[in-house]
């Protein structure tokens, strides 16, 4: 029965073009589970006006986003896949949740301050009370689990706390979600900085899901690896982050333990190592390119997915939605 089933829910901002540390930290655990799990999976439009955007562009990489959520291999049959826009509820949820979210819970907000801090001349309340809408987005689908990189970790626990928060006062509304974090991949670091991890912000260092293979190729072998004077291939995170960060991606796309890979490319420099990865990570994304870009040119597929998302993820998220009017004391309509 579909309700007796374990409940996944996420979500990516289209803020930019999707990289190898979404993939391999949030999107490729999502797919694994749909027998399992009733899944729900959304391009989160409205967090992205936290920070300015282009609207062609948003419009643009939205749908780019779900071709290519599809062809990492979430099947719209299997999935509930959607525009977050698409499903007032999130924001009619969220508005309530910031009247349970407290300005000192959202101050802590790591993302929230590296975010300000990059964008000193527009922090607005959306970018200060943006964990509240995320918690709406969660909570509205009662999930089991919610599967993403490490980054959003202290988000999710913060969404923990609303809900105990609000069903302390008022019974039961909300299952009590847990992060659902991958062992490899979790946080995925740049190629060109491997103290800062992998985000668009920084595109040289950066690896998307659609760039061309000769390009992917470059970045590896410029990857920054370090300057010690052993060279050679060997996880120690403290002392080697570079290769340490190099290994643990081409952990995650071949499936091979550290040791495994340090007996691979034992004896073997960097100069080796470094294209070696580049050609896995490579043929790991060569089949999503290629059948992303064949997705993105049915435009009148992906509009029959999305409007048949919202209307699944508008009925379930309207349930909880009337459950926490009623709550609050709203006079139902
Ligand atoms: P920004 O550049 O704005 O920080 P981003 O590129 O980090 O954005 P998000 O949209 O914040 O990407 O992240 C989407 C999902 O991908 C989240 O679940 C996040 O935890 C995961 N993720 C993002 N970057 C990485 C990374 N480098 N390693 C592992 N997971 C990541
Ligand atoms: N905050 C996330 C994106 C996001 C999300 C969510 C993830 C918005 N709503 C709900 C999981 C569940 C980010 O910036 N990566």
């Amino acid at each position: 029965m579909e309700n007796e089933k374990k409940v996944m829910l996420s979500g990516i901002q289209p803020s930019g073009d999707l990289h190898l540390g979404n993939y391999l930290g949030a999107i490729r655990n999502w797919g694994k589970r749909a027998e399992e799990f009733d899944c729900y999976y959304f391009m989160a439009d409205l967090h992205t006006i936290t920070v300015r955007q282009n609207p062609a562009d948003l419009r643009r990489r939205t749908l780019e986003q779900l071709a290519q959520y599809i062809a990492c291999g979430l099947d719209p049959e299997k999935n509930t896949l959607f525009i977050q826009s698409h499903v007032p509820q999130h924001a009619q949820l969220g508005w309530v949740l910031n009247c349970y979210t407290m300005f000192g819970e959202l101050s802590r907000m790591t993302q929230f301050k590296d975010k300000s801090a990059k964008n000193a001349d527009n922090i607005n309340g959306g970018l200060f009370t943006y964990p509240a809408l995320m918690a709406a987005d969660i909570l509205l689908y009662q999930p089991d689990y919610v599967p993403v990189g490490e980054d959003q970790k202290q988000h999710v626990e913060l969404t923990r706390n609303v809900a105990q928060r609000f069903n302390h006062i008022y019974g039961d509304v909300f299952k009590i979600p847990e992060p659902y974090i991958p062992k490899a991949g979790a946080r995925v670091m740049s190629l060109s900085d491997p103290a800062n991890k992998m985000s668009k912000s920084a595109p040289e260092g950066c690896v998307f899901l659609m760039e061309k293979p000769e390009d992917i190729q470059r970045k590896f072998k410029r990857a920054v690896t370090d300057c010690d004077t052993e060279r050679c291939v060997r996880y120690d995170r403290e002392n080697k982050p570079g290769v340490a960060n190099l290994m643990q991606i081409y952990s995650a796309v071949t499936g091979k333990s550290y040791e495994e890979i340090e007996r691979e490319f034992d004896g073997q420099g960097y100069g080796v190592f470094k294209p070696a990865v580049g050609d896995a990570v490579v043929e790991c994304l060569r089949p999503i390119r290629e059948e992303a870009s064949r997705i993105l040119a049915d435009k009148a597929y992906l509009e029959s997915v999305y409007r048949a998302g919202a209307e699944k993820a508008s009925y379930v998220a309207n349930k909880t939605l009337r459950k926490v009017y009623k709550k609050v004391g709203f006079v139902a309509r």
